[in-house]
């Protein structure tokens, strides 16, 4: 065991996310030389039985039911969200009040005035703050960023990004309770504009900048189902489907997209970006390929190049198996923790903080008050 200094852990929910939480803080400690050794204190939930087998499964040395009591324990130096939307915001400003480091899963609030009070509470505590928008770690993301701030591409005109899913399109799935609160409004906050297009729009700020107005669609195809926890059969208030055009502050202009309800794509996250100089895209499904087109090659051999990120000189790849073997969707996670616990040891805030979150939330907060007011919005500066 290694004689670092601790970093514990307290986790609340342990759903999808908090297991892929719990996988990174064991493993990225394994692969990354960080400054702290993240120990998984303990996980709070409700229900006892479950707790106390997600707790032996992955190691937590002890368990909560209530959520205020993790936060007042003083064994625990940073709470990590992982519960659903409507239940982040309480969460973190107790916790940024009990001087706790706060980590949460996104988005960071139901909305962008739930999300302020976030910010608001983890800025006058100063405590350190991230949002585990875990796409902005993939390897060929991160190179993209790279190549952007190199300059390669000149003058950016178009940005276009999708996130396409197909889960809810049976009129028998159900809403409400476990994995099913993404549809109920309640508990979610939207549809896919929070739970996915927050990731295209993350993604998009780092990458090309300030994103200045947006005109919306959204569209709900499915009216009422089923409630799990009612047994009602209860209105559908999310968007199923949600598409903007936008302008940036770099004055490209893009299209954004995000549907559960495209038959046969699971989780195709898409960008594409073009410049003056140079093209490039990327997709989830194939995450390990950065797709880059530039102008100034040769003539006669100028092409796309489909470059495979798995070698030791890409972003986090020496760190992992050897040159041509590939990681995953995991390693987006762990890759943010060794992130986070690296900038802690520098005394650094690890982007995206709790207000590059806020800056998201601006924007999906506009998508759905134009698909209401079918006009143009601006988007605020956080
Ligand atoms: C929804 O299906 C979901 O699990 C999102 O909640 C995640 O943020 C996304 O990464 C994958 O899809």
């Amino acid at each position: 065991m290694s004689n670092k200094k601790e970093l514990s852990i307290g986790l609340v929910g342990y759903g999808f996310m908090g297991r892929t939480h719990s996988n990174a803080f064991l493993q990225a400690p394994r692969f990354f030389n960080l400054p702290y050794r993240p120990v998984l204190k303990a996980v709070c939930a409700r229900n006892a039985d479950r707790v106390k087998s997600f707790a032996e499964n992955w190691g937590y040395q002890s368990v909560e039911t209530d959520w205020r009591e993790l936060v007042a324990r003083n064994d625990i130096d940073l709470i990590d969200i992982a519960s659903p939307n409507n239940t982040h915001a309480e969460i973190a400003v107790a916790a940024a009040r009990a001087g706790k480091m706060v980590l949460c899963e996104k988005p960071l609030g139901r909305t962008a005035k739930e999300a302020g009070t976030m910010v608001d509470a983890v800025e006058s505590a100063h405590v350190p703050n991230m949002v585990w928008y875990n796409y902005r770690r993939v390897p060929a993301v991160v190179l993209l960023k790279k190549l952007l701030d190199e300059d390669r591409f000149g003058r950016i005109f178009h940005y276009r990004s999708q996130f396409l899913q197909d889960w809810t399109i049976s009129q028998d799935l159900p809403q409400g309770g476990e994995g099913l609160w993404r549809l109920d409004s309640n508990v979610a906050g939207s549809g896919v504009t929070g739970d996915l297009l927050a990731h295209n729009i993350d993604m998009a700020l780092w990458l090309n900048g300030p994103i200045t107005e947006v005109s919306a669609m959204t569209e709900t195809f499915i009216k009422e189902r089923k409630h799990n926890l009612t047994g009602q059969i209860e209105p559908i208030t999310i968007d199923d489907a949600s598409a903007f055009l936008c302008r940036f502050a770099n004055g490209s202009m893009a299209l954004f997209e995000a549907t559960r309800y495209a038959r046969g794509h699971k989780a195709l996250f898409t960008l594409e970006i073009n410049g003056e100089r140079a093209s490039a895209s990327w997709d989830l499904h194939d995450l390990h390929r950065l797709e880059f087109f530039d102008h100034r090659d040769e003539g006669q051999l100028r092409g796309w190049k489909s470059i495979h990120i798995t070698d030791s000189e890409h972003p986090y790849m020496k760190n992992w198996w050897v040159p041509g073997l590939q990681i995953g969707y995991e390693h987006t996670f762990i890759h943010q923790v060794a992130d986070f616990v690296s900038a802690l040891g520098e005394n650094r805030a690890a982007a995206p903080t709790f207000r590059d979150g806020l800056a998201t939330e601006y924007v999906t907060d506009a998508v759905l008050k134009s698909a209401k007011t079918k006009s143009w919005e601006k988007i605020p500066v956080a």
